[in-house]
């Protein structure tokens, strides 16, 4: 196994079995040999939280382990996120970032924020269980051009619905959205009225750069 390999099996590891130190080691060793993060972050720390929610899904572990196996990803993007900021002085724009009302779920909020703070967007991150005034309140007070939500349940996803609304109804149209989470789809955001439906943070970027050029 060569020496990318064998970083990248570290951090897919690391989460596999909720080690935190191993997390940041092996983040550091990425470091040190020049890997890209967003690879780091997606075909190593990703792929390690693949397997758990594989896991998870089939009975074989419960919610502590997967919830100690999402602080051990945390961990390895903390060690990442100052080499993913870009260092141009200008932002490219001010994103709202949150989970939506009644959901806990964060790192894939996490995940996509890192990336887009990477590429040069400011973003405030509202954290979870964010309600659409926050969402709308923290766009107009920051002077946002864009909010990303995410929903990782059936349950809370007419959170998302209920952005698009706010935005109608204050009519605030200059704020595009952008949604994702493990139960959201591109029908759905279509069905709803957002402008972008987006399934992965290393295609986020992209993504966000189409939407806001037609601004
Ligand atoms: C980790 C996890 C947890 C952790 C969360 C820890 C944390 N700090 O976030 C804990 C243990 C706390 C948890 C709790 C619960 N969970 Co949970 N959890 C998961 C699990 C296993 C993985 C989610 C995850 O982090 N994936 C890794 C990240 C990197 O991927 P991701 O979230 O999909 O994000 C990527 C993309 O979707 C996209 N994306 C995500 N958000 C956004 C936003 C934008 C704007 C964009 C552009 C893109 C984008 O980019 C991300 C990066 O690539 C999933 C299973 C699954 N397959 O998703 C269940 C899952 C989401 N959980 C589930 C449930 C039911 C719960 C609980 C209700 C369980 C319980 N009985 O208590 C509670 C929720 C309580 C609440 N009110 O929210 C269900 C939801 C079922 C449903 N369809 O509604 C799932 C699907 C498991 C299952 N199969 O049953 N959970």
């Amino acid at each position: 196994m060569g020496e990318k390999e064998e970083v990248l099996a570290s951090l897919r590891k690391a989460v596999e079995t909720w080690d935190i130190n191993l997390a940041r080691n092996a983040a550091e060793a990425a470091l040190d040999i020049n890997m890209d993060p967003c690879e780091a972050i997606e075909m190593g720390l990703g792929k390690g939280m693949d397997s758990i929610s594989d896991r998870f899904y089939h009975g074989k572990i419960f919610l502590p382990q997967v919830l100690a196996a999402s602080k051990a990803m945390e961990a390895g993007i903390g060690v990442f996120e100052p080499y993913l900021c870009d260092k141009s002085i200008h932002s490219k724009g001010v994103v709202i970032m949150g989970t939506v009302q009644g959901d806990i779920h964060e790192i894939g909020k996490h995940v996509v924020c890192a990336f887009l703070r990477g590429a040069g967007y400011t973003v405030f991150d509202l954290g979870k269980d964010v309600s659409p005034d926050e969402f709308i309140g923290a766009a107009r007070e920051k002077g946002a051009c864009l909010i990303g939500a995410s929903a990782l349940m059936t349950t809370t996803l007419v959170g998302q619905r209920r952005i698009v609304e706010r935005l109608k109804e204050e009519k605030i149209l200059d704020v595009k959205t952008i949604f994702g989470g493990a139960c959201c789809t591109p029908k759905w955001v279509e069905s709803i009225g957002g402008d972008a439906y987006c399934s992965c943070g290393a295609k986020v970027v992209a993504e966000v750069e189409i939407l806001l050029s037609g601004r």
